[in-house]
């Protein structure tokens, strides 16, 4: 077969906060076992990412703690490279969408689409915020879709039933800053004309009869409901320059941009070769095949939006494959960053080794249907499977050379039906997992895997090498030798899904270089000579022990249910010791309290300060019994006059939403009335 020269590209993460499992599942781990796989398989390969930097959730970030969207942007391109390089996540090249090279590569894809008709600018009424004097495209605003009814839903899209939305359409719409409101104004925006485009985009998904379905059910409802022509220009300060006359202020949107951020990225990496020219060999050569591994949720954008983008001017190659995955839940939830749900990266790889996960989450991938890992899962692959059928097979096999044949693998004897048996096994491993692997079906490809370990071990205790080793040396040489061969075979098949583990096993075995150089089409031709000496054994994959899972159920809940607790006692805003100097807290003793008629959650205190008496409103969730109150000190913040319910306060007392209600911070032994606390 011949060398294809394939692109990889992995959906741009946006850089505003770290990865969590969801994203690995659909987009990256796949990509990387398939881009391994295929690198193995000789052919040219490129995987390229990088952070998507621009877009309404990053100046969303920014604004939340008060820094610049740079900042944000370049910490959490950090952040999650590392977490991918942690994993073993094997980009050629992870850039970021704020680069030059990108906007650069942006604003001459804009202007060649401008120049050939494809752009049309438009009078538009847009929405902004009065109160934050701001356009409010995106995700700026939220309010109720008008196509499921759903709260939440996004000025760009309504995440309950998916639809793609612009924000004039929301009801009830509001800013999401401020909650404000938003009023309409009058504003100038550069369209991209796709409705002109449907013809050309339904004839090329056409082509593709063999795509997932819901690439295909995505844009055959797309088609049905008739393309419109978008605007692809924001007036917002962080993003893409618009490159015209008369645009200053606007930048393109971001999921114009985003996608050319594959190209861009290729660009830099051919730049980092010292062959800037390079990148022309993916993008501009019609064999190149582009592979577009992405979450359900980008469908339309790579599915229709881009192409048509690519189409429109012109040079450019067209996806050959969209591998769209569907979602991933936890323990049964959706995930949701916001509530707190989720599991990050960088602490699951804090607590645990890469391969683990890596293997749980091809194993369970969301190929057809949304999945759900559990740690509970995650422990019992690891330990069933990874420890327990693909490691004591490896571990017995080589223990067993060790012991009794000093090191060097026997040389087998005649070969029995049930060695036959085991011949084939390792002749067609790869080619069994790799049949899968080129279809994207990392699932399938790692049952396969597990099958052959699994014939391995029923081989080694059908053949009962302990008890041959006595009564038939040769067979007991036959029985090592094919399982050493199947040992290898393993080794080299699991390198795409366990970049980590492999190594160390070929090692094990003995083995001289990279176990990801050995052709994938050699695996289970290349076999050891009779004789070959091992290498030193280790443990390749530990068990996992129930309180190390336990304890991460225990983490995973306590931060959801830490998220859940009323904003007021999240953390407040830093404040300067001088600041804090500035109120006048006091020991104050309740002379009198009293329920305000028609209100049993706000009482009347008289509080006894000492030099004077004052008269404060203190609100409780309705649990207090007055009558056990006076006697009792509290605390006063004794120079605030407030107005609670209207009615006057002269001062705040201290309380605490307990368990059971309202209760008061009080010293712990008797102090005089009136003594100041600092
Ligand atoms: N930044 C990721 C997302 O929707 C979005 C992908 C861009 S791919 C070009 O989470
Ligand atoms: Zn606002």
């Amino acid at each position: 077969m011949s060398r294809r020269r394939i692109l990889v590209t992995s959906a741009l993460p946006y850089a505003n906060g770290p990865l969590h499992l969801g994203h690995l599942a659909g987009a990256y781990i796949p990509a990387d076992i398939y881009v391994r796989y295929q690198r193995m398989k000789g052919h040219d390969v490129l995987f390229i990412c990088g952070t998507d930097e621009h877009g309404v959730p990053i100046t969303l970030t920014a604004e939340k703690e008060g820094v610049s969207p740079r900042e944000i942007v370049d910490r959490y391109h950090r952040n999650i490279r590392d977490s991918f390089e942690r994993l073993g996540i094997s980009f050629d090249n992870f850039s970021g969408t704020a680069r030059p090279i990108h906007h650069k590569t942006s604003q001459d894809i804009f202007l060649r689409l401008h120049e050939k008709g494809y752009l049309e600018e438009r009078e538009v009424t847009q929405l902004e915020c009065p109160k934050c004097k701001r356009a409010l495209p995106d995700r700026f605003v939220e309010g109720f879709c008008p196509n499921c009814g759903a709260d939440g839903a996004r000025g760009d899209q309504c995440d309950t039933c998916g639809k793609w939305l612009e924000p004039s359409v929301l009801i009830e719409p509001r800013c999401k800053i401020c909650g404000t409101t938003p009023a309409a104004a009058k504003t100038r925006h550069w369209f991209f004309k796709l409705k002109s485009m449907q013809p050309r985009l339904e004839e090329w998904i056409a082509e593709h009869p063999h795509w997932k379905d819901n690439v295909r059910n995505f844009c055959r409802g797309w088609f049905k409901a008739g393309l419109e022509d978008r605007p692809i220009t924001r007036d917002i300060p962080w993003g893409v320059p618009v490159p015209l006359p008369g645009a200053e202020g606007k930048v393109l949107y971001v999921w114009f941009d985003a996608p050319i951020g594959y190209i861009s990225s290729t660009r830099e990496w051919a730049e980092q070769q010292g062959d800037p020219d390079r990148w022309r060999d993916y993008w501009l050569d019609s064999r190149t095949e582009m592979v577009h591994f992405i979450g359900k949720d980008n469908i339309v954008f790579h599915a229709i939006v881009f192409p048509a983008t690519l189409m429109a001017h012109g040079d450019f190659i067209l996806a050959s494959e969209i591998p769209a995955n569907e979602f991933l839940n936890l323990e049964g939830r959706q995930l949701s960053t916001s509530r707190h749900w989720a599991v990050w990266v960088q602490d699951y790889l804090d607590d645990f080794a890469p391969d683990p996960l890596r293997y749980a989450l091809a194993r369970n991938a969301p190929e057809t249907r949304d999945t759900d890992f559990t740690w509970k899962d995650f422990q019992a692959r690891n330990n069933n499977e990874l420890a327990d059928i693909l490691g004591n097979f490896i571990n017995r096999s080589l223990s067993f050379v060790h012991r009794f044949f000093n090191g060097k693998i026997p040389a087998p004897g005649d070969l029995g039906e049930v060695d036959q048996r085991m011949v084939k096994i390792i002749e067609d491993t790869g080619a069994r997992v790799g049949k899968h692997l080129e279809v994207f079906a990392v699932r399938d490809a790692l049952r396969e895997l597990l099958a052959s370990a699994k014939e391995g071990n029923r081989y080694f205790d059908e053949k009962q090498p302990w008890a041959t080793r006595k009564t038939d040396l040769a067979d007991c040489g036959t029985t090592l030798n094919l399982s050493l061969q199947l040992v290898r075979v393993l080794t080299a098949t699991m390198q795409p899904f366990l970049p980590f583990s492999a190594p160390r096993a070929w090692s094990m075995l003995g083995l001289e270089g990279n176990v990801a150089g050995v052709p994938w089409d050699e695996i289970g031709r290349e076999l050891f000579p009779a004789g070959h000496a091992l290498g030193e054994i280790g443990i390749l994959f530990s068990k996992i022990e129930d309180e190390a899972i336990e304890e991460q159920v225990r983490k995973l809940r306590q931060a959801s249910a830490q998220a859940q607790l009323p904003t007021d006692e999240k953390q407040a805003p830093e404040i300067t010791i001088d600041e804090f100097a500035q109120f006048d807290l006091k020991v104050g003793e309740i002379a009198a309290a009293d329920v305000i008629e028609g209100r049993k959650d706000l009482l009347r205190l008289s509080v006894n300060l000492g030099t004077r008496t004052a008269e404060i409103i203190a609100r409780t969730s309705g649990n207090a019994s007055p009558d056990a109150l006076p006697g009792r000190q509290v605390v006063v913040v004794a120079n605030v006059g407030a107005e609670i319910e209207g009615l006057p306060s002269d001062g705040l007392v201290l309380t605490i939403d307990g368990p059971d209600g309202t209760v008061f911070v009080e010293p712990d032994s008797g102090v005089a009335n009136g003594t100041g606390i600092k």
